[in-house]
Parts: structure tokens; sequence; C-alpha cells
């Protein structure tokens, strides 16, 4: 047990953290909302105020790794010790919200500043990561840099991939001075770390519908990820008769209609976020539809039961309009639980902080994730006003959000003093 009268941890300073992520919002967001795709001139400018931050709480140490995650070092007592490792990610999707990332980062960087400042040093390193590219809003991967620090990273599958404009992501990345190829070397970083803590919005209505500030994570529902393509015929619109069409559109309709019913029979979600059509004109019949579908939930099995049924559900659609069919996977992540110990302690810091005393389980992807593959991670919520998220109005309240950091710096310290029994 940690000792009753040892001063508790230095407190985050949340008025700080809510001025840096103002100050971010100024630089690379605005009211059509944050601009931080990864590898953009807007997400590099993130970092560099995250760098000028750190420069001045006097954390020198920073450096970034092979596959683009940003490394910012605070020295401990016991400089053998596995440090402590807090972040999140400062990419955003295309006209996202403020909070969803950059808040776990801004606060990560809270909570070295809070130690920074301190009269003794933390018990052991404390290190923030900012990770990269964890939306995969580019190239449909999600969680790239924290993947590569986990091992299961696999730069082969990934060759080829093209973002809206057409570049490759090798390209993309040699840009920002990645090289795809050797981005899972990032993975020997990890030797040295513990334990990983991150702080994030819920992005969903949860904690807002039952009024929780805060809350810890239980852990990450799975996610597949995949891409059908329909090739039907392009033809005429004016002239070809409904009968004798091959409306790969209609195709790709119908399976969108038919991934809601899906989802909504396994008690899972499912997304057809992006349809592009080929040729895309609206006086042709489209002759090819490519697919993007994102399927979720928090178990296994009805997990898998959603993705076979939404690939017999392809094949159905496809036969039905005489155009044929292809798939290929994008990405997939099992369902990860977090670590119980871990949890448990974030439970204790949520309640002590007034939030809700029992973890609530996560919908969306972190991070955290990954990292849950191969050492101990823990996560803390706030609120999101609406459950809304991944859009320029995605908010929460000055006064959720000071929980949570309350809670968070509670967690961090807690977690550090526990080296020292
Ligand atoms: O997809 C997700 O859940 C995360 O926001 N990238
Ligand atoms: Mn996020
Ligand atoms: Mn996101």
């Amino acid at each position: 047990m940690s000792d009753p009268a040892a001063p508790g941890p230095p407190a985050i300073d949340a008025a700080r953290v809510l001025a840096d992520l103002d100050a971010l919002a100024e630089l690379t967001g605005g009211p059509g909302g944050a601009r931080r795709v990864c590898w953009t001139e807007e997400w590099q400018a993130s970092r560099g105020l995250l760098r000028e931050r750190l420069g001045e709480i006097g954390v020198e140490d920073v450096e970034v790794d092979e596959a683009g995650n940003l490394w910012a070092r605070l020295p401990g007592a016991d400089r053998d010790a596995p440090a402590l490792a807090v972040g999140s990610h400062l990419d955003s999707v295309p006209a996202g919200g403020p909070l969803d990332g950059a808040l776990g980062v801004i606060a990560g960087l809270g909570v070295l500043r809070a130690w920074a400042s301190a009269t003794d040093p933390p018990p052991r390193d404390l290190v923030l990561i900012d990770f990269a590219d964890e939306e995969g809003s580019r190239f449909g991967r999600s969680l790239f840099g924290s993947s590569a620090l986990a091992g299961t990273l696999e730069p082969a599958a990934l060759e080829g991939l093209v973002d809206a404009d057409g570049r490759t992501i090798g390209s993309v990345l040699a840009a920002a001075g990645v090289e795809l190829g050797r981005a899972p070397e990032a993975r020997r970083r990890l030797g040295g770390i513990g334990a990983y803590l991150e702080l994030h919005i819920e992005q969903g209505p949860v904690l807002a519908a039952e009024g929780s500030s805060c809350a810890a994570v239980s852990g990450c529902a799975g996610v597949e990820r995949l891409r059908i393509d329909f090739e039907g015929h392009a033809a005429h619109a004016g002239t070809t008769p409904m009968g004798r069409r091959r409306d790969a559109g209609l195709a790709a309709a119908e399976l969108a209609l038919a991934v809601e019913r899906i989802a909504r029979a396994h008690g899972g979600v499912g997304t057809t976020g992006r349809i592009d059509l080929d040729p895309g004109i609206i006086t042709a019949v489209a002759g090819r539809a490519a697919v993007a579908v994102d399927l979720r939930h928090p178990e296994a099995g009805e997990l898998a039961a959603m993705l076979e049924e939404t690939r017999a559900a392809a094949a159905v659609t496809a036969g039905g309009r005489s155009c044929s069919h292809s798939e290929r996977p994008i990405w997939r992540i099992e369902p990860i639980p977090f670590d119980d110990a871990l949890v448990a302690r974030a439970e204790a810091a949520a309640a002590a902080a007034g939030g809700r005393a029992a973890a609530i389980a996560s919908g969306a992807l972190h991070d955290a994730a990954e990292l849950a593959r191969v050492i101990p991670v823990a996560m803390v919520f706030a609120a999101s006003v609406g459950g809304i998220s991944h859009a320029p109005d995605e908010r929460s309240t000055d006064e959720d959000l000071a929980a949570a950091i309350a809670a968070f710096g509670e967690l961090a310290g807690a977690v550090l003093a526990a080296a020292r029994s």
C-alpha cells in the first residue's frame, strides 16, 4: 500500500490544459473543425506546439521513432525502473473535433508539467507519447503508430494503399520522414515501458445521458473493416431500360442497408462510411462501386457472425444486380480488455473525482487497445456532450474535463507511487 502520510501526486493544472487545447484549436482548428489529418502540415504544426510546450517545462529529451510516434521523457528518481507512459494522438479525422486524441496528449503534457515543477522527480521516468495516425483516415488503417509498438503492424499489407488524392502511403510517410518498411522497428522502444495510461473523450452518449463527468474504461470493441468492390456495367442513364441494367451503385446501396440490418440484429454497430461510384456522374449508371464497411462488437463471436453475414449479403446483392464482386480486408482488431488491476485503480480515481464508479466499454478504438496487447493499460473517459465526435461540434463541458483531468492525474500518481512500494 502507498504510505498514507506521503504527499499525493502533484495535481494537473486543468486550466492550463484547457488553455493549451484552445491554442491547439486556434492553430489547427476553426469553424470547419480540426485539420490535423496525419502526415499533413497542420499535423506537423500541432507537434510544433507540443514541442514548444515541452521545452517550456524543461523536457528536452524529445524524439520521433521509426513509425512516426513522438516520445518525450521526463527523468524519474529510479532511471532503471520501467517508465510510465501517458499519451494519445494529435492527428484528427478531416473536419474533426477539438478533443479526440488531443485531450489525451495535452493532459499527458499536463502530467509531465505537474511533475516537472514538483519538489521531487517522479519515482520513475514519465514518458509522453503522441501516436502517429491513430485515425487512419487517409489510408483506412487505424492505430498505425501504436500497432508498430505492439508488433502488429505489417507494412506489406499496406503497400499500395492510396489516399483520396491518389498518393501512396509510402510516399506520404516518406515525405514525413517515415520509411514504411522500417516502422515496425519502433517496437524496441516499448521495452522500457511498464504501463500506459490514456485520457480520452467518450465520443458516445453514455456518460452524458446519466450525468457522469468521467469514468474508467474496461476495454475496446473489436473491429472488422473491409472494402467490397462491385462490377456491373456503366450505361447511359437515359437510354438504358431498367430491366437491362447492371447497376453497381444499387448493389452497393443494398449492401449498405444490409450492413445496418446485420448490426442491429447482433447488437453491434455497422457503418458504410464511403461508397465510391464509377464513373460517378449523374448521366450514367454506375459500372463500378467501392464500398468501405466498418463492423464493431464487444464480443468476438458476434463480430465474426456480423462479418460472415456481411460477406454473404455482398454476394446476394451482387447476384441480384448481375454484378460481380470482390472483397479486400482493410484491417481488423479483436475485442481488447484492459488490465484488471489498472482498471480498478482508474475506477477509484474516477470515483474520487466525482465521476462514475464502474468502468464502461469503449465503442471507439484507441491506441490503448494496441498497447494493451503487450503492457498493462488503462483509460479514463471524459463525458461527450450529446455523444458527438468526429465532427466540428464535438464538445465536453469544462467541468467534466476538469473532473476527468483530475482523475487522470490521480491515476498517474497512483500508478507511479505503486513503483515505490
Ligand atoms: O475508429 C475509431 O474508433 C477511432 O476513432 N479511430
Ligand atoms: Mn481518438
Ligand atoms: Mn477518432
